[in-house]
């Protein structure tokens, strides 16, 4: 089957983008990536806001209809590590699960001479948070929790830079202490496999873990991300059931393609509606934040069809 010819599942909201820096309450330069989850029924976001010198800030932000969302009047005033205060850092794309009747967030934490490391924290209300461990050593550029055990111990996609900068699964008895980490082979193409990284947390399913992860593509579009989907097996999801070789979401849009970074679309979280509606929150080009959606029933399809 010709590539030009699978359909993408994921259809952009015509209103794209749904959030830009100048809709926002506060002064900033661009807001995207945003953490996303059910809050009380309802959809939140953990937005990233950079303002005037660069520097990210979180900001929690309630919608009733996922569409327009009001920010909280404070920024999250988030606690540091001993390390993160000793160093400075910059913390940024939050990923949020539900898991346990609580709330687990993993964000990146760039310590100020050290580099990108990831970091956990727990809240219940989206104003306070509690760090969970210390920041992971650099370089690791991303992580989030699956929303339940795994074999019963915890479990967490993550990419840690090597020589293939790619997704790995480590697993924990406690959520401080990651270990036996293994790597997720996605089948290699021109437009994930110079990067591939965790974006909406696992939805599971009779077929696997749903994944919608984020890639970055190798010459001729070298630096491209785009947006890509995958089912990973339920009791080992280092293990790649069906991931099709065609990408879910390019960088197509003006709102896609001018911005801070140029041709990005990035997503680090996603709201399931009881319904089995999904709403794929993405930023676009590190300038705004845009929404997609499709059926878990349609990703899934789009998986098994097209991705064996
Ligand atoms: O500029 C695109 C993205 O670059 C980084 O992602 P990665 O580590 O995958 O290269 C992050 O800064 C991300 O926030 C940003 O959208």
């Amino acid at each position: 089957m010709r590539h030009d010819n699978i359909p993408s599942p994921l259809r952009r909201h015509a209103g794209n983008p749904i959030l830009r820096h100048t809709d926002l309450p506060v002064e900033a330069s661009a807001v995207f990536n945003a953490g996303a989850t059910l809050y009380q029924g309802k959809p939140l976001l953990v937005l990233r806001v950079e303002d005037y010198e660069r520097r990210s800030h979180f900001y929690t932000a309630r919608s009733d209809d996922g569409l327009l969302f009001t920010l909280d009047e404070r920024e999250i005033d988030y606690p540091l590590r001993p390390l993160e205060k000793e160093r400075g850092v910059i913390r940024f794309d939050m990923r949020i699960t539900a898991m346990e009747g609580t709330f687990y967030c993993y964000h990146c934490s760039w310590l100020h001479g050290l580099g990108s490391t990831v970091a956990l924290a727990r809240t219940d209300d989206f104003v306070r948070f509690t760090p969970i461990g210390s920041c992971t050593t650099p370089t690791n550029r991303n992580a989030l929790l699956f929303p339940e055990k795994i074999g019963g111990r915890y479990c967490r996609l993550e990419r840690p830079e090597g020589q293939a900068q790619i997704m790995w699964v480590s697993y924990s008895p406690d959520l401080v202490y990651w270990g036996d980490s293994r790597p997720v082979t996605l089948p290699e193409t021109s437009w994930n496999f110079a990067k591939n990284g965790a974006g909406m947390v696992p939805i599971r399913t009779p077929h696997g873990w749903l994944e919608v992860y984020h890639a970055v593509s190798t010459p001729p579009s070298a630096g491209n991300y785009y947006l890509g989907a995958a089912l990973l097996d339920l009791e080992d999801p280092s293990r790649v059931i069906a991931a099709p070789r065609k990408f879910l979401l390019a960088p197509v849009h003006d709102y896609e393609c001018r911005g801070q970074v140029p041709n990005v679309v990035f997503t680090s979280g996603a709201v399931q509606f009881p319904d089995g509606r999904l709403n794929i929150y993405y930023g676009g080009a590190d300038q705004c934040v845009a929404l997609a959606t499709a059926t878990v029933d349609e990703l899934v399809d789009f998986c098994l069809r097209y991705g064996r």
